[in-house]
């Protein structure tokens, strides 16, 4: 029997068959979350049916067997990430709390005042708000890394910034805004070589091409199980374990603690010193759910198909007079931002709404992308491996049909 096509899996997502304003669904707003499968929300539903307990803490058989569960799921996402030990992955609510971490953790611990951290031009507000916050703390400095007229990072300007004050280096592996893939590994290595860590935002990277945290050979890596068709409210930092064995908590509580005396307390070892009171249980056993889904259809097939249809997508609206492209790097992933004359993004997606096409419009979480571009924000399509090419016809029709309503495209 031959393998199904990628976008075949449509079918394992139930909310794709409800229309929506009365028409087949055309959901292009993967970027902000995915659908479920069945299998991710049956696992969620099966956990509460059949293993739900506290963790860690019973010495009842079913808090035995939900502790093995959320154990089993914590290795699930070392495989995810390639990383070599489960217990250099900690379960957070998601990237933004991930990032949070190594910035409360890692950054009140190690930045001094006159250190320097370096961010891109590019990062999602949750890379650079955390590292606003305790660099103004510590006294350090934050550079950025320009982009290119084509949403690319500037490498030359990156080599130019790094140096001996360089303590960190943050940056996104997939632009939300612009979809770039920027060449972390290489980044990764340059930064290494002045002596700084890297902190790798993967939020929109891990649902759409394999990646090896090994083989990058970052310090620390941060995703969100919803971008992912898992669950939302978990995700996962990966760092690596010297690191994290070195890290201060940053949270207080269950389950982080060896022993608690007023005089004062102590930690447990990585990750739990880092997961302070009752997590997301029920999550992260979704999550597991979500990865085993994704591995079973391939990581790399689910690429390919997304490479193909983002391909198909860029030609059909790049023939559509009156539409610029934000961000045109040759190494993108499947999202497509882009403005078109004479329509405000929120005008251009309420009308693509009501033909049942879901997009997002405004800044992205990304406002000094915009600010680069001089432009108050874009329509963005993203995509997921149950998209196909009649998603993008359901986009190009309505962007035309927008276009008639403000005048801009005469009727043919
Ligand atoms: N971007 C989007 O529509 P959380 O909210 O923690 O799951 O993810 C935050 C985040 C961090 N980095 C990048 C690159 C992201 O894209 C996101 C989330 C969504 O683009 C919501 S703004």
């Amino acid at each position: 029997m031959s393998m199904p096509a990628v976008a075949d899996f449509a079918r394992d997502f139930p909310i794709l068959a409800r229309p929506v304003r009365g028409r087949r669904l055309a959901y292009l707003d993967n970027g902000a979350t995915t659908h479920k499968p069945e299998a991710v929300i049956e696992a969620e539903s099966r956990f509460y049916r059949e293993s739900n307990a506290n963790i860690h803490r019973g010495v009842h058989w079913l808090s035995q067997h939900a502790t093995d569960l959320y154990e089993q799921a914590r290795e699930r996402v070392r495989g995810l990430l390639g990383a070599a030990r489960a217990d250099e992955i900690v379960f957070t609510r998601g990237t933004t709390e991930a990032i949070n971490l190594v910035a409360y953790s890692w950054g009140r611990a190690n930045l001094r005042p006159g250190d320097e951290i370096v961010l891109t031009g590019m990062e999602h507000h949750s890379n650079i708000v955390p590292w606003q916050l305790v660099a103004g703390q510590a006294g350090a400095t934050i550079r950025v890394v320009p982009l290119t007229d084509s949403g690319e990072l500037r490498l030359d300007a990156y080599e130019a910034l790094l140096g001996p004050r360089t303590r960190l280096v943050a940056v996104v592996h997939v632009s939300n805004a612009l979809g770039t893939v920027n060449p972390v590994a290489r980044m990764i290595e340059l930064a290494h070589a002045v002596g700084a860590r890297v902190l790798v935002d993967g939020a929109q990277a891990v649902a759409h091409q394999p990646v090896d945290v090994q083989a990058l050979g970052c310090d620390f890596y941060a995703f969100s199980g919803h971008k992912l068709y898992g669950p939302t409210g978990i995700g996962a930092l990966y760092a690596r374990s010297e690191l994290l064995e070195a890290m201060p908590p940053w949270q207080g509580g269950g389950d982080m603690i060896r022993t608690v005396a007023f005089e004062g307390s102590t930690w447990a070892e990585p990750p739990q010193r880092f997961e302070a009171g009752t997590p997301n249980i029920a999550g992260a056993i979704g999550l597991a759910a979500a990865i085993d889904y994704v591995a079973a259809i391939g990581l790399q097939r689910i690429a390919d198909h997304e490479h193909r249809l983002l391909e198909h997508a860029t030609a059909a609206v790049e023939r559509i007079p009156g539409l610029r492209l934000i961000g045109t790097a040759p190494e993108k992933a499947g999202i497509l931002s882009f403005v078109v004359d004479g329509i405000h993004p929120h005008d251009l997606g309420t009308i693509l709404d009501a033909e049942g096409v879901a997009i997002r419009a405004g800044h992205h979480c990304a406002m000094p992308v915009m600010t680069r571009f001089g432009i108050p924000g874009t329509a963005r399509a993203s995509f997921a491996l149950y998209n196909d090419e009649r998603d993008v016809e359901a986009l190009v029709a309505g962007i035309g049909k927008a276009q008639q309503m403000f005048g801009r495209r005469p009727h043919r």
